[in-house]
């Protein structure tokens, strides 16, 4: 059951695909402590859980922490970064009186859950306005975690699905500059038959960071060199970045600004502000006419064989806007000459950094919001700044759709809100090469999945820093199980390809894992996007009368099947794994598999670095399949079965259809 509230002016988010009328009885969790500016109050059980909230820091369970729903392109996150580069407003409060609630908001909002106080949460927004939506278990509801999700679920619409190569392993790398870059790490990975399916383009392959170009020195034929890679299975995966570069003679810029196409300054011209393609404008994708234009452009690339983007820096990201550089400059400049105490130095050291993604900037510029109240249908950016990446995905999405009506293309974004989850997956953007940084994507992953967004994963290896060979191989063992499974390193960190290691065979083995479950990784992920489930969930939805199970952090459910207990530390010879209930341990070592009954309880399982291990629940089996150098040349007909069950139940399709139909394409493997 769902009742749906409004308060103060809300903007159209897109977010919400039923309809419901506004419930006009007393608001029924919590109290509404002041109907504008909004506040609510909910006073929490000592043993009260809060799942939800998408891509945020800190634990699965949200308690003690304060977070900020604000799209920001955050490098440098750390366990206390407020606000991550998606707004996924979405609780699960699971105690004595289970509930969702939703916050549709396209503004900033706070949540304070029990940092302030440790029993209390609060959410607070002013800008605009927020529909909330709380949702109770169904009466007949026999897992309330499960029928909150769905019901949400089904309130915000079907998730994304990616084609089927999607899930094979993808290889990228700010700093493959040319076609020979790309030749060398493809011609690599076969040679040392490592399965590989996509090789990721970042901003290197355009001519001066201008989207929807290829620089022709550096990739002569990306035609042919798409073809090439195709027929061995294999695909280009190009970024496209929000801002386009001011530059006469470019006719993505001129096109969007002889059409008003551009989110522009109160005086009506294009705003522009510093990225890195240099100054550039950034599309009004709230105008249905500019969104449809951006989305028509990925033809560009459509035609020269590409099936799968990346979309970037869509918070929007702003390195500076001139208002902010003159600013800094004439601030900068009032130091000059002066004997700097040190109380001056420490205001003067930051001011040069002081332009990136300012809410100042964030101010500077309107979009037009056709259908708004406003004068002119315009609105200031920072009043709907969290779905601004949201709504780049959608026009991609609308866009491939029209470009590719019968075939599904792959598109994943950096920021992301509720709504962008049935246009396109999300990568979790600039983590780093630390340990703490893969604990943190398992933490993060159950919320993700919650909010929709179940084709996502984080940089496996770390973005930024260096990794280290053994980081490294416990983060394939992670993503051999997350639906995006992306080696991604920025330019100044050490390589970080498989082959750029010793002995890359233990390599090959994580990575065969992968394709030996990935027709099944397939299968429950498409059943988890139209049954509104989460592919990726905390052990509560499984074990909810479990209070261990409920409690854990550090372990996760995969598909319906498989409990993985994931390496996160370093020079670790194996972990405690707590197992809810008898289960089929699964050790997978030099790309075979052998399986061990294990007992409910506590264990130390030794798992050795180049080994990956996973649990398959009672009664249950997993297929696994022979492994294959790509995705499409997976033999269907290879399975064995690992779990303690004669059969199990398997989805296929041809991978790429738009049209999905479970019952058609379920299939009984013995
Ligand atoms: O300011 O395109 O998150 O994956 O490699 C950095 C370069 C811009 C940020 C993305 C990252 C990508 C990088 N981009």
């Amino acid at each position: 059951m769902t009742n749906k509230f409004s308060f103060g002016a809300p903007v159209f988010t897109g977010a919400v695909v039923e309809k419901f009328s506004l419930c006009k009885s007393e608001f029924p969790v919590g109290k509404i402590e002041s109907e504008w500016p909004f506040t609510w109050n909910y006073n929490l059980e000592k043993t009260d859980i809060v799942f939800g909230l998408g891509e945020s820091v800190r634990g699965m369970n949200k308690r003690g922490f304060k977070y900020v729903s604000w799209c920001l392109d955050c490098p440098n996150q750390s366990e206390n970064t407020p606000s991550m580069y998606g707004a996924h407003n979405f609780l699960l409060v699971f105690g004595k009186n289970p509930f969702g609630i939703f916050f549709d908001t396209a503004s900033r909002i706070e949540f304070d859950i029990g940092w302030t106080d440790q029993d209390v949460m609060t959410v607070k927004t002013e800008d605009t306005g927020v529909e909330v939506y709380v949702i109770f278990p169904s009466d007949n509801a026999k897992n309330v975690l499960t029928d909150i999700t769905r019901q949400f679920r089904a309130l915000i619409g079907q998730s994304y699905i990616p084609p089927r190569w999607a899930f094979g392993y993808q290889q990228s790398r700010w700093g493959y500059k040319t076609e020979a870059d790309v030749r060398e790490v493809v011609r690599k990975y076969r040679e040392l038959n490592i399965p590989l399916d996509s090789v990721v383009l970042d901003i290197d392959y355009m001519t001066d960071y201008m989207d929807f170009t290829v620089d022709k020195e550096k990739f002569s034929d990306l035609k042919g060199l798409s073809a090439e890679l195709k027929k061995d299975g294999m695909h280009l995966i190009p970024i496209i970045d929000a801002g386009v570069k001011v530059k006469e003679g470019y006719d993505v810029y001129e096109e969007g600004v002889k059409n008003g196409y551009f989110a522009t300054k109160e005086d009506g011209t294009p705003y522009a502000a510093g990225v890195w393609p240099g100054r550039s404008h950034f599309t009004d994708f709230f105008n249905p006419q500019a969104r449809e234009w951006f989305g028509s452009k990925y033809k560009i690339l459509t035609d020269q064989g590409i099936e799968g983007f990346w979309n970037d820096m869509n918070e929007p990201a702003m390195f500076y806007s001139d208002d902010s550089l003159k600013e800094a400059f004439d601030k900068l400049e009032s130091y000059k000459g002066k004997n700097l105490d040190i109380q001056t130095f420490f205001e003067f050291t930051p001011i040069s950094g002081s332009t990136f993604n300012q809410l100042e900037d964030y101010k500077r510029f309107y979009h037009r919001v056709p259908g708004s109240s406003n004068p002119d249908e315009k609105i200031r950016h920072d009043k709907i700044h969290n779905l601004y990446g949201a709504w780049m995905t959608r026009a991609a999405g609308e866009g491939l759709e029209k470009i590719s009506p019968d075939k599904r293309m792959l598109i994943y974004s950096r920021a992301s809100a509720i709504g962008a989850h049935r246009y396109g997956g999300i990568w979790t953007g600039d983590n780093a090469s630390t340990w703490s940084h893969l604990l943190q994507e398992i933490k993060m992953l159950p919320g993700v999945n919650m909010c929709g967004f179940l084709y996502s994963g984080a940089d496996i290896g770390g973005f930024g820093d260096s990794t280290s060979r053994d980081l490294l191989m416990r983060w394939l063992a992670l993503g051999d199980f997350t639906p995006l499974m992306r080696n991604h390193s920025a330019w100044n960190t050490r390589l970080q390809e498989c082959y750029s290691f010793k002995n890359p065979e233990e390599f090959k083995s994580i990575i065969d894992l992968r394709y030996a479950l990935l027709p099944y990784i397939y299968s429950e992920f498409v059943k988890a996007a139209v049954n509104g489930d989460s592919y990726i969930r905390p052990l509560a939805f499984d074990y909810p009368n479990d209070r261990r199970a409920v409690c854990t952090e550090d372990e996760l459910m995969v598909g319906s099947d498989i409990l993985l207990a994931p390496v996160y530390t370093q020079n670790a010879e194996g972990r405690y794994v707590y197992l809810p209930e008898d289960m089929t341990m699964v050790t997978w070592s030099d790309s075979r598999a052998e399986q061990k009954p294990m007992s409910a309880g506590d264990h130390f399982v030794e798992i050795p670095l180049e080994t990956v291990v996973f649990f398959v629940k009672k009664g249950r089996a997993v297929p696994l399949f022979k492994s294959a150098l790509s995705s499409e040349q997976i033999d269907m007909n290879s399975a064995y079965l690992v779990g303690d069950a004669k059969s199990c139940e398997l989805y296929t399709d041809d991978g790429y259809s738009r049209k999905i139909n479970l019952n058609e394409g379920m299939r009984e493997i013995k």
